[in-house]
């Protein structure tokens, strides 16, 4: 201690007086644990050994006799087989299923890993031989199981979908975050609940994987324990072939802030370690790169002898007592179930900050000849010679054909293994690997708690943006649901007018407010508080979809039902977090995704990387998404509070996207009987004041400029048109396309008609629809209107300019929705051509200018 204290000193001194001193974050190429710390392994080192065999038994099994009966379903053997201590350690003594009345520990697993977790809660009883043999086939009659975690296929079973690598890191961070939030909040008690994430090595290279590393120590989130399974290896090959993996890893979680336990040799290299007294031996250790490290496993005990300690003369004479099969076996530190324990056992214990436990394993550790090979990861099938040698080396009591065909292996209920693994978790509070969902008696608001919004503006000229972020506000105070709401924002709150929301219910600052902010004695000051209601995430998309799948998925995992609403500018999430919300959709998260500054040309002078055509297009593709493009305000009312009713009281596992803009315009009254029609993606907002010819379909902003047309139509051409908002195309397809499949399967019986149909029932003409997205969006009714139907909308890249010269550019104004409507009607016949020529001139619409798709 005195002597660290004083080399602190030393080197601080030093570096004051200008000497330049290398900034050291790594540690020697061995445990972090000393061997004289460690406490001696509390389980019953042999039956947990048999029972790890019968898992790995049962994981490999179910991948190779499934791949036997089926070639070419896949799945994986290498991956578990590397994890397997890690897991074993910690089902047997660290994950508790419950923390008193409170939920338990939090597990992220690694997705590739699934067959050993299906394999243990076979042997636990939790699934029945049945579903094992159904392993990746979910499509029979029988009860199958999932390729990887996925919530939504097996919704009692998994509860975190991880397989996409990257986002269970972030996940898992933003999550624990999320954790502390609902404790500070006083929505949950606090407890000593650990998230548990899983990776692997390889995944450690996405962005995703560390761009939030260093949130985690900044908010002491020691409730959050990464494992990296560092086999080395990943798919093709090895991860860090020319370097070392853990050290690279140590530097960057220490640099972070963050608690690191390397696990790295096992209990055999203990002996031979406390004899390199003169430090040769771990010289070679640090000198070796992966992927000699990985050849050392491929090759062998002779090859390890020759190329590793044969370096040295004296590291020979440390190993001269050793056969080659012993030095072939010298275990690493995460297949020694004493390592893992006192590792977990610090994790668990360390407070103040989150750890990482880089834990050095073998690729296929086990699978004989697959076993550390580059094509490991791929390996679906053991060959018979392998399959022996496994039976015998993790004694598995079957017979020989039985091991052959890869035959599952459960002991008898009253045998050892079974009743020890039962115990083991009966003592921690249950099975871990499964996921409920309450009851909820939600108070969800009627329409009428929206009546200020419903009501219209009276003139005034506001934004559907200002609109909404006033609802919020309404919603935070309602005396039952306000504290379930939860505000997400990435450092755009003030581009949407919501910092009198920061006033309301602050910022959520984990530390509370430590310094006296400049603006305080202004009324809207930026107020951070422990109890802040508000997750004000910075510039991080990435990470406020964490935030609000933590949130949206708290009904099951804290059995409390949180109502996200991440607000964000529309062009920076969908295409730049697709995947963080396609796995959003799968954990069945519920909320409410608002994107702001919507639109391609509603957004002035912003240009091509900010104006937003194409989110819709994105949002269209998530099927548990509901997109809504709103016009009004009373609009967006009437969907918040509808959702609020499907997901959060009805219980419906679904999200929803809703489009904001920033022009301001009157606001109008909610038309009478509109609400079903908003709900379903369409209603009449206008009608023609004569008998209409022509059918005009708006949304956002833009139906402003069809209701425009409406008008230049009537007045100077005599045409009468009736113009429809539609909210959303997206609802329209989808209920079009169920319907159309219920005719194809039911021939015998009368036709149904799509919605879009007997909406449109008896109303004349073709059809424009003009929209602030890309014309896919409306295209998406076209096959039901068939001929009908003309789409303007905004392809192409954005530009920085004012809305009207934005809509003129992408022909979305009044003006070439008229000229629109007079060339087709032209073409029908139906107008003069000559006339309608005339009028393209008048309405100013350039018929040889470019066509912005390719501008
Ligand atoms: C985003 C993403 N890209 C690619 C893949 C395909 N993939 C599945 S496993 C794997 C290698 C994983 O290596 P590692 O993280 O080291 O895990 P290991 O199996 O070695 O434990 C890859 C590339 C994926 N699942 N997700
Ligand atoms: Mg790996």
């Amino acid at each position: 201690m005195r002597g660290a204290q004083l080399l602190r000193t030393l080197t601080r001194r030093a570096r004051q007086a200008g000497i330049d001193l290398p900034i050291q974050l790594n540690t020697p190429y061995f445990n972090t644990i000393r061997v004289e710390e460690e406490e001696p392994y509390p389980g019953d080192r042999l039956i947990e050994r048999r029972i790890k065999g019968l898992v790995r038994w049962n994981a490999m099994a179910m991948v190779h006799r499934q791949n036997k009966k089926d070639p070419g379903i896949g799945g994986h053997i290498s991956t578990y087989s590397s994890i397997a201590s890690l897991l074993e350690v910690g089902f047997n003594h660290f994950f508790r299923a419950r923390y008193g009345d409170e939920p338990g520990d939090f597990l992220y697993l690694q997705g590739h890993a699934s067959p050993g977790l299906y394999a243990r809660a076979f042997l636990a009883g939790m699934l029945t031989e049945e579903q094992i043999d159904n392993f990746r086939h979910e499509l029979r009659d029988k009860p199958g199981l999932s390729s990887y975690p996925h919530p939504w296929l097996m919704p009692h079973f998994w509860r975190f979908p991880t397989v996409s690598m990257g986002l269970s890191p972030i996940n898992a961070i933003y999550q624990a975050r999320f954790m502390r939030y609902l404790e500070n909040r006083g929505l949950i008690t606090r407890t000593d609940r650990k998230i548990w994430a899983f990776v692997g090595d390889g995944e450690m290279d996405e962005p995703e994987s560390m761009g939030s590393l260093t949130l985690a120590p900044r908010e002491k989130l020691d409730n959050l324990i990464f494992v990296v399974n560092c086999n080395l290896q990943r798919l093709d090959g090895p991860v860090r072939g020319n370097g070392k993996i853990i050290q690279e890893l140590e530097a960057a979680f220490r640099g972070a802030g963050w608690n690191v336990i390397k696990v790295i040799w096992g209990c055999d290299w203990d002996p031979l370690l406390a004899r390199d007294t003169t430090g040769l031996l771990l010289k070679r250790m640090e000198e070796c790169v992966d992927g000699e490290y990985q050849s050392f496993k491929v090759k062998g005990g002779a090859y390890i002898r020759e190329k590793f300690f044969g370096k040295y003369p004296q590291l020979l004479e440390l190993v001269a007592d050793k056969s080659d099969e012993e030095i072939g076996r010298l275990r690493l530190g995460g297949h020694d179930p004493q390592k893992v324990y006192n590792a977990y056992k610090c994790a668990v214990e360390h407070r103040g900050a989150p750890t990482v436990i880089l834990a050095k394993t073998i690729k296929g550790y086990g699978l004989g000849s697959a076993e550390a090979r580059n094509a490991t990861h791929q390996e679906k099938k053991l060959s018979d010679k392998d399959l022996a040698l496994f039976r015998s080396r993790f004694d598995i009591p079957i017979p020989e054909q039985a091991a052959h065909d890869g035959a599952p292996y459960r002991p008898p209920e009253d045998s050892l293994e079974i009743l020890y693994l039962k115990q083991r978790r009966k003592e921690l509070g249950g099975y871990i690997l499964h996921r409920t969902v309450p009851k909820f008696d939600f108070p969800a608001p009627e329409l009428d708690y929206f009546a200020e919004f419903v009501a219209g503006s009276k003139g005034r000229a506001v934004s559907t943006t200002m609109g909404y972020v006033s609802m919020l506000r309404h919603l935070l105070k309602h005396p039952e649901i306000g504290k379930l709401i939860v505000p997400i924002v990435p450092d755009e709150a003030r581009t949407f007018g919501m910092e009198s929301i920061i006033r309301q219910v602050g910022i959520y600052a984990s530390q509370g407010q430590l310094y006296e902010p400049h603006d305080q004695d202004m009324l809207l000051y930026y107020r951070e508080a422990k109890d802040g209601q508000i997750l004000e995430e910075g510039i991080t998309e990435a990470g406020s979809m964490g935030s609000f799948t933590a949130a949206g998925t708290a009904y099951s995992n804290y059995r409390i039902p949180m109502v996200p609403f991440f607000t964000f500018y529309s062009m920076f999430v969908f295409q730049r977090v697709g995947d963080l919300i396609w796995a959003a959709a799968d954990a069945r998260c519920r909320g409410f995704l608002v994107g702001g500054t919507a639109g391609r040309t509603t957004l002035a002078g912003e240009g091509l990387q900010h104006l937003d055509g194409h989110s819709h297009v994105l949002a269209s593709v998530v099927p548990t998404c509901t997109a809504y493009d709103c016009a009004f305000v009373y609009e967006i009312a009437v969907i918040v509070q509808d959702g609020i009713r499907r997901m959060f009281r009805d219980g419906e596992d679904c999200f929803y996207y809703i489009t904001a803009y920033n022009e301001d315009y009157p606001m109008p009254e909610m038309p009478e009987g509109s609400r079903e029609g908003i709900l379903r993606g369409i209603y009449k907002f206008k009608p023609a004041t004569g008998k209409a010819t022509l059918q005009l379909f708006g949304s956002g902003p833009i139906l402003n400029e069809a209701l425009r047309a409406q008008q230049i139509l009537a007045e100077k051409y005599k045409i009468q048109a009736d113009v429809w908002s539609v909210t959303s195309y997206n609802q329209l397809r989808r209920e079009a396309l169920a319907t159309e499949r219920w005719n194809r399967l039911h021939p015998a019986q009368k036709e149904k008609r799509p919605h879009i149909l007997e909406v449109l029932e008896g109303a004349e003409g073709p059809i424009i629809a003009a929209t602030d997205y890309m014309k896919i969006v409306p295209d998406q009714v076209a096959p039901w209107l068939t001929g009908r139907l003309v789409t303007l909308g905004t392809d192409g890249f954005g530009r920085s300019d004012n809305r009207q010269h934005l809509r003129r550019h992408f022909e979305v104004n009044a003006e070439s929705i008229a000229a629109a409507a007079l060339s087709r009607l032209a073409h029908d016949g139906k107008f003069d051509v000559r006339k309608a020529q005339k009028a393209l001139q008048d309405l100013g619409v350039d018929t040889e200018k470019i066509d912005p798709a390719r501008a």
